[in-house]
């Protein structure tokens, strides 16, 4: 039976269009799927939509539309990202299915039987739009003496009636939790703040509110809606079957391997969660990975500057995976990075066009003219040949250990210097020379650079996948013969193959069309 891998990306919020960042968090867990199940894992991979809280209840209010008929709207344009993007989630969650309400339901009658939750009443400020509570030394005041939260969210007074979870007496169990596994929060850097905020104390959290109605009534009291994140971060057990935990589903994904984030709601994934589940008497999850920020051109990305970047557009504009390779490689996993124009169009020009789409087409168009179109007969070979075949053998490698720390860009940098090495091959053994002075060798040579592509489309098929399929194609390479168990040399190209004639992958970009 296979290792299984379950993945998950936060659930976003339909009080909004999808954006490039929602595209970046699910595109970094589609990457991810990709590669595992290659590797032979059995994957399961999750996503969806967060529909209940103040902040949707208010949205659907200024649409003029009921709550659920707005979700349902809102939530089938992160259906129709997923399906642009070519993500392959195995499921869509959204948190008002009935099976949510279950689980969440059962995940509060946990936490009552174990006593971690109790009425009291709750006095203090809150976020709507980060549905998040905050403590008056974490505010700043405008000039116009409003109180804003760290992250530029308005609060409001909120005093009501609330059932409270004892938060306050996980500290120990967290802090212990995070020294024994060091790999719990990624990158590093979020690790410490992590820490360093729960080393600070922690305080008994809001779990309920009876302002508004649009949510998961607490059980037995149902004047009491459930907090827009305990109900939110239930999605990940909801997924794979919860409240049943000893068979199916729960039992072969839990605990998730990854939780994908965004730096923003870090504390809720890293703390609370795990805080929720340990209390419940479930597993805590294995990591939760908080990737950075992407800003426009420089600018912080928001609706009231009108610079929100349309990932349909983007797609449209650049191409589908010139798209997802930029993403994945421009920025270094968990760093903030910045999205221009010029940046987007250096990477596809430069890394894909230049570098591989033209180390292919050479290739294989070289074949198409000087060995009838099938994989040349290679003779013996020499060092350099060797030394090339094995570098693109280590490969995989030195990718998975790098895509197990969610490292992308380097993933991504590691093929390319094989990229890179291949093209400079080609130019040093010249194999357009050799057609008349040395046949044989010619073979040889445009051999070892079809065995080297084989390597290379087979490893970026997680990050461009259509791309990579065509160069596949190209090399009459079938899908069945796709997995990375095919990798390396016991399954090298058989000289003989007939394949295709060969068509340009990875075009560059043209400025004057596009300006049209
Ligand atoms: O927080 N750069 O949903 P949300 C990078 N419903 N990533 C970005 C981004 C940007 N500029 N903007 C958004 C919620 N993201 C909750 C989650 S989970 C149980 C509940 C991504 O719609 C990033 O992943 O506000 C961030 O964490 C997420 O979108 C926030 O999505």
């Amino acid at each position: 039976m296979s290792e299984s891998y379950y993945i998950t990306t936060p659930i976003y919020y339909v009080n909004d269009v999808p954006h490039i960042g929602h595209a970046y968090t699910t595109l970094a867990c589609d990457a991810l799927a990709r590669f595992k199940r290659l590797d032979g894992f059995d994957v399961k991979f999750l996503t969806g939509t967060d529909e209940h809280g103040q902040k949707v209840e208010k949205s659907a209010a200024a649409a003029g539309i009921d709550p659920q008929a707005f979700t349902d709207q809102v939530s089938q344009n992160f259906r129709d990202l997923a399906r642009a993007m070519n993500f392959t989630n195995d499921d869509f969650i959204r948190t008002t299915e009935k099976r949510h309400h279950v689980s969440v339901q059962a995940l509060w009658d946990r936490l009552v039987a174990a006593d971690e939750i109790y009425l009291g009443s709750y006095a203090g400020w809150y976020a709507v739009r980060d549905e998040a509570f905050y403590t008056e030394g974490e505010l700043t005041k405008t000039e116009a003496g409003k109180r804003i939260a760290p992250s530029g969210a308005e609060v409001e007074w909120v005093e009501e009636p609330s059932y409270f979870f004892r938060l306050s007496a996980w500290q120990d169990r967290l802090l212990e939790l995070y020294e024994k596994h060091p790999g719990f929060i990624l990158p590093k850097s979020r690790y410490n703040e992590v820490a360093s905020f729960v080393k600070g104390g922690l305080q008994d959290l809001s779990v309920s509110r009876c302002s508004f109605k649009w949510g998961v009534p607490v059980p037995g009291d149902d004047r009491h809606i459930m907090y827009v994140w305990l109900d939110a971060l239930a999605n990940y057990i909801t997924a794979i079957g919860h409240p049943e935990t000893e068979t199916g589903e729960y039992a072969t994904y839990w605990p998730a391997d990854v939780h994908m984030v965004g730096k923003d709601i870090l504390r809720f994934h890293a703390v609370y969660w795990p805080a929720f589940l340990m209390a419940a008497g479930l597993e805590p999850p294995k990591r939760v990975f908080a990737h950075g920020w992407w800003t426009n051109e420089g600018q912080k990305i928001s609706k009231s500057l009108g610079n929100v970047i349309d990932p349909f557009w983007l797609i449209e504009k650049y191409g589908l995976d010139q798209v997802r390779y930029f993403l994945l490689r421009e920025v270094p996993f968990g760093k903030d990075g910045d999205f221009s124009h010029a940046s987007m169009v250096h990477r596809m020009n430069g890394d894909l066009a230049n570098d591989f789409g033209n180390l292919a087409q050479r290739v294989l168009s070289m074949i198409a003219k000087n060995c009838n179109g099938c994989v040349p007969l290679h003779g013996d070979f020499t060092d350099e040949d060797n030394q090339l075949l094995g570098a693109a053998h280590g490969l995989l490698v030195k990718v998975g250990e790098s895509m197990d720390v969610q490292a992308f860009h380097e993933a991504l940098e590691t093929i390319w210097t094989v990229i890179r090495a291949a093209n400079v091959y080609v130019d040093r053994q010249a194999p357009w020379k050799l057609k008349k002075e040395n046949p044989e060798r010619m073979g040889t040579v445009l051999y070892v650079l079809a065995e080297t592509v084989r390597h290379l489309a087979l490893l970026t098929q997680p990050f461009m996948p259509q791309s990579s399929e065509r160069m596949l194609d190209q090399l009459s390479v079938s899908p069945e013969h796709r997995a990375f168990s095919f990798f390396g040399p016991e399954h090298a190209l058989v000289p003989g193959t007939g394949l295709p004639k060969p068509q340009g992958v990875l075009p560059r970009y043209v400025e004057a069309e596009a300006e049209e």
